[in-house]
């Protein structure tokens, strides 16, 4: 059975991450802005320093100790990341720099060479830039055309019959303002039936739910190390083999090649094809020491204490009437994150009020302008949770709020969803 953390395991994780020690403004430190990215555990910025003190060099051509080090522990860790998210190999694990280079490694490569004129990308309503720019991109570079599947009044997909122009569904696991998680296994059988590929951003989902590649049976997915607590400039795409195989190159230099003539060049196996020029080997060793930190708590755990605040600030918010919160009301079918407005306070105002407090919240449109626009709003506030986050937070979060509203003088707006 799973069981929820208990206060003397959230103490624990607590005293694991040494940033959150600390006084902002006077007031002890509340960081809720998790999904910009999160905090990281002694265990990762220790992995890191290691490499750098004990073991610095790079990986796949030195044949002294150190650079064979570097190299055991580089692949180490991509087995550690092939084991967390359960793909079928390591060789279907391309180390980049977040999610965002994953999605641009597919549409340059997959989708450049895939689609023609007329053919359709399918896309939601709640993607972040990341997963709308680089098709945008590739549109123009193909002639294929950009859909989208539409929203309900609580920001839930519904999950439409895929046509046969569709060619690629490229869907976020989690919307990282909504927090909506989609029904990735759904939208891939749909897709399948029709000859298309899916794309599957776990950038907000692989930090917070267990995640199963074969079971949701995508073909690519993507992630960004520095959310799930490992460094920036760290993450992975995970794509199906015969895919990745297919694939020509996105990036050309050392490591991707096996032979270079004076006029042409061969490509390396998986994953090292994908992987052009000294990868980011503390950042790759790190993100490792990342997903033993992770799976030492348990997946399963993380996400009931993310259920558990989450619908805790989310009941507390609605004792504000002049609060609106976007996305579904019900925290199991969400991520731990939840964006709203209150009154007609500024998002920014907001933010910059809570910051006084020593409470870090994002606010902005959260590099989701196509959602905001559909929601006919400019900006959200938005506060989201990890596993070091506690009830007590949430606690002192609604203080601040209430502190707000007799700052700011709020009052009800009774605003409409708008989708
Ligand atoms: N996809 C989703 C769903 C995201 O939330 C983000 C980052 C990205 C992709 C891009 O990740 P990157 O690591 O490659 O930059 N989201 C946010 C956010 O919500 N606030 O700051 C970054």
């Amino acid at each position: 059975m799973i069981t929820l953390l208990n206060n003397i395991e959230l103490e624990e994780i607590r005293d694991d991450f040494p940033v959150l020690n600390q006084h902002v403004h006077g007031q002890h430190l509340i960081y809720f802005d998790n999904a910009a990215t999160s905090q990281k555990p002694r265990q990762v910025i220790d992995a890191i320093t290691d490499y750098y003190q004990r073991y610095n060099a790079n990986v796949h051509r030195g044949i002294h100790a150190l650079a064979e080090r570097a190299t055991r522990e580089y692949e180490l860790a991509r087995q550690k990341v092939a084991r967390f998210i359960h793909a079928e190999s390591p060789e279907q694990i391309i180390f980049t720099s977040g999610a965002t280079a994953g999605i641009n490694l597919v549409a340059q490569s997959w989708a450049r060479t895939n689609l023609r004129p007329g053919d359709e990308i399918l896309l939601t309503w709640m993607e972040h830039h990341s997963n709308t720019v680089p098709w945008y991109q590739v549109a123009a570079q193909t002639g294929a055309v950009i859909t989208r599947i539409e929203l309900n009044a609580d920001g839930i997909l519904a999950v439409p019959e895929i046509g046969p122009r569709t060619k690629l569904v490229a869907v976020t696991h989690a919307s990282n303002v909504l927090g909506t998680i989609n029904p990735v296994r759904e939208l891939a059988d749909a897709a399948h039936k029709v000859g298309a590929v899916i794309l599957v951003d776990g950038a907000q989902s692989l930090p917070h739910l267990p995640i199963d590649v074969q079971a949701l049976d995508c073909d690519f997915l993507v992630f960004s190390g520095h959310k799930m607590l490992g460094p920036t400039g760290s993450g992975a795409l995970y794509g199906k083999r015969h895919l990745l195989e297919a694939m020509p190159p996105f990036l050309g230099g050392g490591e991707m090649i096996r032979e270079v003539t004076p006029t042409g060049f061969t490509c390396n196996d998986l994953p090292y094809k994908f992987e052009a020029g000294t990868p980011a080997i503390a950042e790759a060793i790190g993100l490792g020491a990342a997903v033993d930190y992770l799976q030492r708590i348990g997946m399963e755990k993380i996400r009931r204490h993310e259920i558990e605040i989450t619908q805790y600030a989310m009941d507390r918010l609605c004792e504000f009437v002049e609060v609106i919160i976007y996305g579904p009301l019900k925290a199991e079918q969400r991520s731990g994150l939840v964006a709203f407005t209150f009154s007609d306070i500024h998002p920014h105002d907001l933010a910059t009020f809570f910051d006084q407090h020593g409470i870090a919240i994002r606010a902005g449109h959260h590099c989701a302008m196509p959602l905001h626009k559909k929601l006919r709003l400019a900006a959200t506030a938005r506060a989201s949770f990890y596993l070091y986050n506690t009830r007590d937070e949430i606690d002192t979060f609604i203080a601040a709020l209430a502190a707000a509203k007799k700052f700011f003088g709020a009052c009800p707006t009774g605003r409409a969803l708008g989708f």
